[in-house]
């Protein structure tokens, strides 16, 4: 039996950078609910809302220092509320990230366990020194080490993030008894579930030294671990399950192995997980060490994924990761490109994720020095370069193509003065592109991306072939990627040219959908072209 949530398309909510309500420069509630329509008109059922509880923003929301209450910035619990209520009218459910890794070192929590107040002493990792040195060799996420000696308890506490972000201490029991009220509060307000950040590397089984590696020394004592998974089921069992909802956890470093365990309806532990293996096809090692997008790499890595996994949260953009237009495509090819990509996300097997911007084709910044960033991962990296004596220009080459920024400035809505993000200042600057990339200029026109996006969404929830299909890729070469969905007796097989190059292919027939247009499809593609081919399950 199918559930919502599979039959629905969630759209990702970055709030500071989705629309102002009151000329502050900073995204809102208010400003979110003046954009339901716009949501509901393009097929949306479902809204992921980044983080909007009260924080010191050192991580954009990432870093809480009150779980159930809204940042001032964002509106009050009350505009929760009617935000709630209006995305409900709308038929549109939301769900909240939920941040269980780490609190803000604001945190009423923090500032009491730093102070060794009860029952508060043992809420995070905490470590004297080991003979003046740091208690472990591990390595964090953010370039910056991940122990700071605190000088109220004279300790050392363990932060896998920003130091503003401590870790929190899954051996205490009572820590998983907080979460459980802060999942039951939102429940009981009638959210829909909860995007998991950073859920699978909670538990930490020792604080040993890691084996040394070139990134995150530690990790074997903390990825994917048996007492991760137990938290989960427990979860699960008494509290998720009281509740009509669907977890999706943000799952690092996963292999499909870990990936099965953790979706496994049988294990019941999450509904559904975020990989991000096919994100790693422009890279060596790590993002900053930027390389050509090797296409054969991305579409195997999406089909190994589509095959090992019942069900997945498909994604190409997100708050963390740069715009596809820019990033797997070439700019003068964003149209062709973005609507490529539409395809590619909505006819994968999963759930599929639109970041905001993303349906009509929005680019990385075009910011030119680091002065106008705002990224805590791109300022430390900036400084780690820097300390590492490595040249200006070089630096910001490698933040240039890597910033998490480059997907956070403001919406682009309008051509007007700020793209109608914001009546003030933006609190990160909107692209100047929003002159001719914006929501208002799409909305009416038949052959802009958003269009494209809003028919390719209607598409997937009429055919059950889209959403449930097994998914069986035929054919994967360094700009094709061909692959068939099936589902009872009817195929669609989806052909991308995922190159500026035309090709010739065999795959020809009726089309279901184009990007081009086409009724009728010869086997010769356009660069960035795709098609859906609609089949009998004996065809071909
Ligand atoms: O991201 C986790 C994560 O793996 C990222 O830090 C990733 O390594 C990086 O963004 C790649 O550029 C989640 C959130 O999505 C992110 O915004 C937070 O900063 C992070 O957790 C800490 O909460
Ligand atoms: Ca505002």
């Amino acid at each position: 039996m199918s559930k919502w949530w599979q039959e629905r398309v969630v759209y990702q909510i970055y709030p500071r950078s989705f629309q102002d309500s009151n000329g502050d420069g900073i995204g809102d509630i208010n400003g979110i609910i003046s954009r339901l329509g716009c949501l509901k008109d393009l097929g949306v059922g479902i809204i992921w809302l980044s983080p909007v509880y009260p924080s010191p923003n050192a991580d954009n929301g990432y870093d809480i220092s009150d779980y159930m209450n809204i940042h001032p910035e964002y509106g009050t619990m009350k505009d929760m509320d009617r935000l709630l209520a209006e995305a409900a009218k709308c038929d549109i459910k939301i769900v909240m990230d939920l941040v269980i890794n780490h609190t803000s070192d604001e945190h009423e929590w923090f500032e009491k366990s730093r102070q060794k107040i009860e029952p508060y002493k043992d809420y995070y990792i905490w470590k004297p020194d080991k003979k003046g040195k740091r208690p472990n060799n591990w390595t964090s996420f953010f370039a910056e080490p991940c122990w700071t000696y605190d000088e109220v308890r004279k300790e050392y506490y363990l932060h896998l993030f920003a130091k503003k972000q401590p870790d929190l201490n899954y051996h205490n029991p009572k820590v998983l008894e907080e979460v459980k009220a802060i999942m039951r509060f939102w429940l009981d307000k009638g959210v829909a579930g909860f995007r998991c950040d950073v859920i699978n590397i909670i538990y930490k089984t020792s604080l040993e030294d890691g084996k040394k590696k070139l990134i995150l020394t530690g990790s074997e004592h903390y990825l994917s671990q048996e007492g991760n998974h137990k938290i989960l089921q427990e979860l699960r069992q008494e509290v998720l399950d009281h509740y009509d909802c669907f977890t999706v956890g943000e799952t690092v470093f996963v292999t499909p192995e870990i990936g099965k365990k953790l979706c496994d309806q049988d294990r019941r532990e999450l509904d559904m997980i975020f990989s991000f293996e096919h994100m790693e096809a422009d890279q060596w090692l790590v993002k900053y060490f930027h390389r050509k997008f090797n296409v054969k790499k991305f579409s195997q890595s999406i089909a190994k994924w589509q095959v090992a996994l019942d069900w997945h949260a498909n994604y190409l953009e997100n708050h963390d990761q740069r715009r596809i237009v820019s990033r797997f495509s070439d700019e003068y090819y964003r149209e062709a490109s973005g609507k490529l990509f539409a395809v590619l996300l909505l006819s994968l097997k999963g759930t599929p994720y639109i970041y905001q911007g993303q349906e009509i084709g929005m680019t990385n910044f075009d910011y030119t020095s680091i002065d106008e960033v705002r990224d805590i991962e791109s300022i430390n990296v900036d400084a780690f370069l820097k300390k590492h004596h490595v040249p200006k220009f070089l630096r910001w080459k490698m933040i240039k193509e890597t910033s998490r920024d480059n997907c956070r400035t403001p919406m682009q809505w309008s051509s007007n003065e700020h793209g109608d993000f914001t009546t003030g200042v933006p609190w990160l600057a909107v692209n100047k592109n929003h002159i001719h990339i914006n929501v208002k200029s799409q909305l009416d026109d038949p052959q802009s991306i958003r269009s494209f996006y809003k028919k390719m969404i209607a598409l997937r929830a009429k055919h059950d072939v889209l959403k449930y299909g097994e998914f069986e890729a035929l054919e994967i070469t360094h700009k094709l990627f061909v692959f068939k969905r099936t589902y009872e007796d009817t195929t669609f097989t989806v052909v991308l040219n995922i190159s500026n190059k035309s090709l010739k292919t065999e795959y020809n027939g009726k089309v279901k959908i184009s990007t081009r247009y086409r009724k009728q499809f010869d086997g010769l593609l356009e660069p960035y072209e795709a098609i859906i081919l609609e089949g009998g399950k004996h065809d071909q």
